[in-house]
């Protein structure tokens, strides 16, 4: 999800009345199949054919006014709040929910709220609200909120994720002072992998990395000891000491014969991949959203670069595989557009 979207349908830089209307009218229209106000509107973009609807049902009296020009319509990754894959009567309660929240101030349902995050703060709220009855029962729950144009993050309930996904999606940069000084460091947001199948119905579960150097090799200095380790969000790992294959063996990995190049074309055998492999060790993957930013290190005797190709430390290639592991299935994107 890079939410290269957002939920101001009027474009006013708020949330208002008419954007609800919009939202929940959207909803009704998708349901019924986008149904044409008229014949004329077949080959019109989506966006005219929802006007030209809505005005022909505020017409007959049916969908309320509007005092505001429809600009946009709601977007599956921004307006479906509960991330379920469809709109549903529980995204139109938490979107009208969240701008009475936002009017209000977004009052906290309790004090010990106010360390939490945003989306968590106004999800104790609906449930403080619910339970007196002021708002409707949620069947699912709210995974991010609603957000404008301007925003330069996304709440959800795993906090703040930067819209368009991290613009430096991947970053390689050796490590200068200290005792790690000459440590290669990889930081690769996980948030920032978008499915590359429009009909992908997973949980966005990642279950390997590749990542392919066009000029770099990596040594390891014995069995034990690969000199790779693995931050995410939550802990690090050394990676010898948590990865391992179907047969219970250890994964480094460095594919000495697959990662033959030169150029980032052509095969050439100087050791340049690094294999990540199996984020839950046998598992089905891990919720890219629980991996966070994984921040890779390779320590300074574990790694040269082949300067016969370049002086450039770069990757060539990310390789994300999700929970089936059968094609390359994510792409990484930076920025919106
Ligand atoms: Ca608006
Ligand atoms: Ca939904």
């Amino acid at each position: 999800m890079n939410f290269c979207c957002h939920d101001d349908y009027t474009d006013t830089g708020s949330f208002d009345l008419n954007d609800i209307n919009i939202y929940s009218a959207h909803q009704s229209w998708v349901l019924q199949g986008k149904p044409l106000a008229s014949e004329d509107d077949s080959d019109k973009a989506e966006l005219i054919q929802f006007k030209n609807w809505y005005a022909s049902k505020n017409a007959l009296g049916q969908l309320p006014n509007l005092s505001e020009e429809i600009k946009f319509l709601p977007k599956m990754d921004c307006g479906d709040f509960t991330e379920t894959g469809s709109f549903d009567l529980n995204d139109i309660n938490i979107y009208s929910a969240h701008q009475s929240w936002v009017l209000q101030g977004k009052p906290l349902a309790s004090e010990s709220d106010s360390s939490e995050n945003e989306c968590t703060k106004f999800t104790n709220w609906y449930d403080s609200k619910n339970a007196l009855g002021q708002l409707a029962n949620l069947s699912s729950d709210i995974q991010h909120l609603p957000s404008l144009q301007a925003d330069t993050v996304v709440h959800t309930i795993n906090g703040d994720v930067p819209r368009g996904g991290d613009a430096d999606a991947i970053i390689v940069d050796v490590d200068a002072e200290g005792d790690t000084a000459g440590d290669l460091l990889v930081s690769f947001d996980a948030t920032a992998a978008v499915h590359t199948n429009e009909n992908y119905a997973g949980e966005n579960r990642i279950k390997a990395v590749e990542l392919v150097f066009d000029n770099i090799e990596f040594v390891p200095t014995s069995e034990a000891d690969t000199g790779l380790s693995l931050n995410t969000s939550e802990k690090q790992t050394l990676i010898d000491e948590q990865y391992q294959d179907t047969l219970g063996n250890k994964t480094l990995n460095y594919y000495y014969d697959y990662a033959m190049r030169t150029d980032g074309t052509e095969p050439r055998n100087n050791k340049s991949v690094i294999g990540f492999i199996d984020t839950t060790a046998n598992g089905d993957g891990e919720l890219k959203t629980n991996l966070g930013t994984l921040v890779f290190r390779v320590k300074k005797d574990n790694w040269r670069k082949n300067t016969e190709i370049s002086n450039d430390i770069k990757i060539a290639d990310v390789r994300i595989w999700d929970e089936t592991c059968e094609v390359e299935r994510y792409e990484l994107q930076g920025g919106c557009g």
